[in-house]
């Protein structure tokens, strides 16, 4: 059976040409942020993977295909589509089957780069272990995806929406290498610092492209998780962004929200309480680790 995959003409001769190549997700896209925010930030970031050298593939399902790279219409056209499904490792062929739209997450665009090809891929934040997850087990499929699929994804941290120790807990029994870049703490996605000590540190991205294919030598399955903290002019403290985080948790347990709801309506609350300072925070973050992310992507290609 043939797979429902094509890869845009730029992506597919990048990687004949074995020329840099980072992944993008689209959850970021239609559940992450609202329009047109999206749809900027989407450009933004596919423009920065150019200036940085590496070819962007933003990776969705449109009409039951496998989308690795999208053309300038179809990005435009999924940042409008709020209805598109929130795609895990658990409904991506289902999807396909239905010739359904869909974004990916996190552990889809793991899916779909390695599928491709494709060695690095750099977003925002990860899923990961919610707090309270000892009563609702609300732990991420990125956690598992991280330990089966061979791709190294660059992130800013976790989000203190997540209990961040029991996340790197469950990264450790996976056997996730988490690898903070720069710096010994591990960042919490708007604030550089988690308060928790990062599991890795590495400071050179060749040393981190390394690290990649050794543990492809070694037989070891799954990929790298390296976290980069935000740039510290974007940076929002964890001692004002935190009561937000507090007040969103709160309305997300009177109404009663659940399953793949919880993390889009997090980042939405918490959007409209700071008054879109959370979401600029986020663009940058982002941007930053698409600079990461091609320089990793950069040294894949020559070790
Ligand atoms: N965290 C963010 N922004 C996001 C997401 C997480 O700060 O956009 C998205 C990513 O696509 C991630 C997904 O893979 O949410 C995780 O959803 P869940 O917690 O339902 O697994
Ligand atoms: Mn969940």
């Amino acid at each position: 059976m043939s797979l429902p995959l094509i890869l845009s003409d730029e992506v597919k001769s990048a990687l004949n040409k074995g020329a840099p190549v980072v992944a993008l997700e689209s959850t970021i896209i239609t559940h992450g942020m609202p329009y047109p925010q999206n749809l900027e930030t989407a450009q933004a970031v596919e423009a920065e993977a150019r200036n940085s050298g590496a070819v962007p593939a933003t990776i969705a399902v449109l009409n039951g295909m496998i989308h690795v790279g999208l053309e300038a219409g179809q990005l435009q056209q999924l940042a409008q589509t709020p209805d598109a499904r929130k795609l895990s490792r658990a409904d991506l062929a289902v999807c396909l089957a239905q010739k359904a739209t869909g974004a990916t997450t996190v552990a889809a665009t793991m899916i779909c780069a390695d599928l491709a090809g494709i060695k690095v891929f750099a977003t925002g934040g990860i899923g990961g272990v919610h707090r309270g997850a000892e009563n609702s087990f609300d732990i991420s499929a990125d956690l598992a995806e991280l330990a089966q699929t061979p791709v190294t994804v660059v992130c800013a941290g976790a989000k203190a929406i997540l209990d961040i120790a029991k996340t790197l807990e469950v990264l450790e029994t996976g056997g996730v290498p988490v690898i903070t870049f720069g710096q010994s703490d591990f960042p919490a996605f708007w604030a550089r610092d988690s308060g928790l000590p990062s599991p890795l540190r590495m400071d050179d991205p060749a040393e981190i492209a390394l690290a990649h294919h050794l543990r492809g030598a070694l037989g070891l399955p799954g990929g790298q998780l390296v976290a980069n903290p935000i740039p510290p002019i974007d940076e929002i403290p964890l001692a004002q962004i935190g009561p937000v985080i507090e007040q969103a948790l709160a309305e997300a347990k009177v109404q009663n929200i659940g399953q793949k709801q919880v993390t889009p309506f997090l980042l939405a609350r918490i959007f409209v309480l700071t008054e879109g300072r959370s979401l600029k925070a986020n663009i940058a973050l982002v941007l930053n680790n698409v600079r990461l992310g091609a320089k990793i992507a950069a040294a894949l290609t020559h070790s």
